[in-house]
């Protein structure tokens, strides 16, 4: 198996995720605040940003655009997503596999698993099937670690995302992606239980640049390797300044006001 460390989508150690699945999870609303980026090819180009490590789609979108980029943006196969369409317990199918994208020429996988959820001992035994044909093929494995589901009352819980950070660990995942849990401190706990697993931040919906690379620096700080983001990032006017600034704070650790004074 090959280091994370040596894989394309780390860069120095550090990740940079740039998620654009959301046509698939939220829908056409999540464009409206930047209608342009409905169009794939503005993410795309985005996409192409030195910040950016590692770039998270789904096949459809792998499939019509990433041979136009593959020089450029390393690609990150989001194999399971749902369309909030689906009013039942939180599930995700398994849209692609491991094996097509590696055909494809992915860097990475991607697999979501909502602990705690109803249908959650089938997606472990899909993440399973996924993660070992991925390291069939020396690929990195991205948990998206959302325990989500009935019989959970607060998702940010600290204990609830460092059990998340820990299944990940405990299930094979190279990254865990897990909610920030409101403060480095909490943040610290779950990159303890995470063990070897590194963990990367869960952007959210869109904040202000302050707020967001504070966060973001609260995750560095307790030792998570980095961030995988949407919205925050493509439903900005200026998105590449925005990466700027958080190539900043994750790859130079410097501090917030420096980052701003980037956009
Ligand atoms: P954001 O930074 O926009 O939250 O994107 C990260 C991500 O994990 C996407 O990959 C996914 O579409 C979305 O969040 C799912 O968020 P949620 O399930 O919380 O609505």
């Amino acid at each position: 198996m090959r280091p994370f460390e040596d894989s394309p989508i780390s860069r120095d150690g550090k990740v940079l995720i740039l998620a654009y699945d959301h046509g698939l999870e939220h829908g056409p609303v999540d464009f409206e605040a930047v209608p342009e980026t409905m169009d794939p090819e503005v993410v795309w180009d985005v996409a192409t940003h030195d910040a950016v490590s590692g770039f998270a789609v789904q096949k459809g979108v792998a499939e019509a655009y990433y041979p136009s980029y593959e020089d450029d943006v390393n690609l990150l196969a989001k194999l399971n997503g749902t369309s909030n369409l689906w009013m039942g317990e939180p599930d995700s199918a398994v849209n692609w596999t491991a094996d097509y994208a590696a055909e494809l020429g992915a860097d990475a996988i991607g697999f979501t698993l909502y602990g705690g959820a109803n249908n959650e001992i089938e997606m472990a035994e899909e993440f399973r099937e996924a993660q070992e044909t991925a390291r069939e093929h020396d690929l990195p494995v991205v948990m998206w670690s959302y325990p989500r589901g009935q019989g959970l009352k607060n998702d940010k819980d600290p204990q609830t995302i460092a059990y998340a950070a820990r299944q990940a660990l405990e299930l094979g995942a190279d990254i865990a992606k897990v909610k920030y849990p409101g403060s480095s401190e909490k943040m610290e706990f779950a990159v303890d239980a995470a063990g070897p697993t590194q963990v990367v931040m869960s952007g959210g919906s869109k904040t202000s640049d302050r707020d967001f690379l504070s966060t973001v620096k609260g995750a560095i700080d307790a030792g998570a390797v980095g961030l995988a983001v949407g919205r925050n990032v493509w439903q900005r006017e200026n998105p590449a300044e925005f990466l700027d600034a958080l190539e900043a704070v994750i790859y130079e650790e410097t501090s917030v006001e420096e980052a701003l004074s980037r956009v």
